[in-house]
């Protein structure tokens, strides 16, 4: 209960020191896309969220293993339609803001193996993913 008083103690707050500059009220600026860190847990579905031109939980460095008998999931949490090909097959899905691919079982798409992803869109940005399908 502490913490959204808080919150309201600060909302408060701000609108306070709105109101003494006297000017008309701006509306907020526009953030970039905002981004939550969840450790990707090892049950249930494999998800990759796909925001600021980026995949995240599949960057290369981190050698992701994803399990054949896992679902898989690439969520667009963010503003720009994204794509996500994958190198080698003719898989190839756009997928547009707010919405998601959805593959109830990886290896019904990939089988085991080494996989690279991209957005045909952000390629030119970097907007790539690596990850390996396990049996
Ligand atoms: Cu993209």
């Amino acid at each position: 209960m502490r913490r959204p008083t808080f919150v309201a103690g600060l909302t408060l707050a701000v609108a306070l020191v709105g109101s003494s500059c006297g000017g008309a009220a701006s509306p907020p600026p526009l953030g970039p896309d905002k981004v939550i860190y969840v450790p990707e847990p090892s049950v249930g579905p494999f998800v990759v969220v796909a925001v600021d031109n980026h995949f995240h939980d599949i960057h290369p460095v981190d050698q992701t293993q994803i399990s054949q008998t896992r679902a898989f999931i690439v969520k667009n949490e963010g503003n720009n339609l994204h794509n996500f090909t994958v190198v080698g097959t003719t898989i190839s899905a756009d997928i547009e803001p707010g919405t998601q691919l959805a593959w109830a079982r990886m290896g019904d798409y990939l089988k085991p193996g080494s996989y690279t992803v991209f957005c045909k869109y952000h390629v030119y940005l970097g907007m790539t993913g690596d990850f390996i399908v396990t049996p």
